[in-house]
């Protein structure tokens, strides 16, 4: 079991001004912030990071969505980094999340649902090091 994970403060939640609100709570879990950045995802970043869903058929929505404003992307360490966070985040449609989840609290839709979680050691170590050099881990 990996001890880190990666989120990324989606562009519904900055747009709201929660992204403090977000990264407080995921402190509060215990989480230290390894390494975070404010970036605009291009189109061809965005397609790249969800390429397991291009053949869905919201994939060219959610590249949309995801390239509609700034996103704060955080590499994150706990121990059990991964479940604990998909635990905080909620589920991915926030209407069906569990009450006290980050997606229950700030999302806005199945689409629009305020940050993004890991879901496997494996996929957060590719998704940390699509945004991040080993040297900016801290
Ligand atoms: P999660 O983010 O909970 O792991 P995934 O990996 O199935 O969920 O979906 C990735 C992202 O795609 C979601 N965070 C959400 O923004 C979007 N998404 C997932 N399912 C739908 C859907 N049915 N309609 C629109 N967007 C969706």
């Amino acid at each position: 079991m990996s001890n880190r994970t990666f989120t990324i403060v989606k562009p519904d939640s900055y747009r709201k001004g929660n992204t403090g609100k977000i990264i407080s709570r995921i402190e509060a879990e215990g989480f230290k912030i390894l390494g975070m950045k404010k970036v605009s995802l291009s189109g061809t970043q965005a397609e790249g990071f969800y390429a397991v869903h291009k053949e869905r058929p919201f994939f060219g929505s959610l590249v949309e969505y995801m390239t509609s404003g700034p996103v704060v992307v955080i590499a994150l360490e706990r121990d059990n980094a991964v479940a604990h966070l998909r635990k905080v985040m909620g589920a991915t449609d926030p209407a069906k999340a569990d009450a006290g989840t980050i997606r229950k609290d700030f999302g806005e839709s199945i689409e629009q649902n305020a940050i993004h979680g890991s879901d496997s050691d494996e996929n957060a170590n590719i998704e940390i090091g699509f945004f991040f050099a080993a040297s900016e881990l801290l």
